[in-house]
């Protein structure tokens, strides 16, 4: 068994820990928690993450929340994850980057991908639309940022593009138009040609196929209007 387990269910935030742990090498166990089951919300569950919510890390028996600290945490412990800085405000900004995602563009995906959750199926569309909006403000800044390198930290690859890349993924198909970000595109489709990246998107796979066969995906109610 495996002394790094990563609960996680597919599709989910969860991707942006497995990139990173797939980027180190590490060898990890990913464990599928059942959203339509409701086991997030199990006090079992909750032992590893009282917020219910995914990604979990278990490592070496300790549970760490939050994409931001396991990130960091992992860098700490093994380095590779985000540029070295030398300095404490440096450092900083890479912490505020990784908030930009967590903070800001995470929870406008998840009010474009799935509006009715926060708003019921009547005000959806309207929710979606201003998410949409929102969105397009920050898109427009990292394809800019994009547009003259590779990666976020110029040549150097790390979290913050896993991150990135997990936010364009999940809006696209979900009633948001990408195309208009063609240096994003272009971002997203180097990652997808990364060995580790496709390899968590394997887990991911294997756990939706999973699911499926139980009759247990979560699959976003279509918006009317
Ligand atoms: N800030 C958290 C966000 C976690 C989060 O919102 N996870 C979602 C999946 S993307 C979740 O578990 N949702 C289940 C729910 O809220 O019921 C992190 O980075 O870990």
């Amino acid at each position: 068994m495996s002394n790094i387990v990563l609960y996680m269910s597919p599709g989910s935030c969860a991707r942006v820990s497995a990139i990173v742990l797939e980027e180190l090498g590490l060898e990890f166990e990913s464990r599928v928690v059942r959203f339509m089951k409701g086991e997030h919300k199990q006090p079992q569950y909750k032992l590893n993450n009282p917020k219910g919510k995914v990604p979990a890390l278990v490592y070496n028996d300790q549970a760490l929340t939050e994409n931001v600290a396991i990130i960091t945490y992992l860098n700490k412990l093994h380095g590779k994850l985000l540029p070295e800085t030398g300095n404490e405000l440096d450092s900083a900004k890479q912490i505020a980057d990784l908030c930009f995602c967590n903070s800001t563009l995470h929870p406008l995906v998840t009010r474009i991908r799935m509006p009715s959750f926060f708003a019921g199926d009547e005000n959806a569309k309207r929710v979606q639309d201003i998410a949409i909006n929102a969105m397009d403000e920050f898109f427009h800044l990292i394809d800019d940022r994009l547009s003259h390198q590779d990666w976020w930290y110029k040549e150097q690859y790390s979290a913050m593009d896993a991150y990135l890349y997990w936010c364009f993924w999940r809006v696209q198909g979900a009633g948001y138009h990408v195309d208009k970000f063609p240096n994003y595109c272009e971002h997203a489709k180097k990652m997808e040609q990364r060995p580790a990246v496709q390899r968590a998107i394997a887990r991911d796979e294997q756990a939706a196929k999973l699911l499926e066969s139980e009759g247990l995906l979560f699959k976003p109610k279509p918006i009317k209007g």
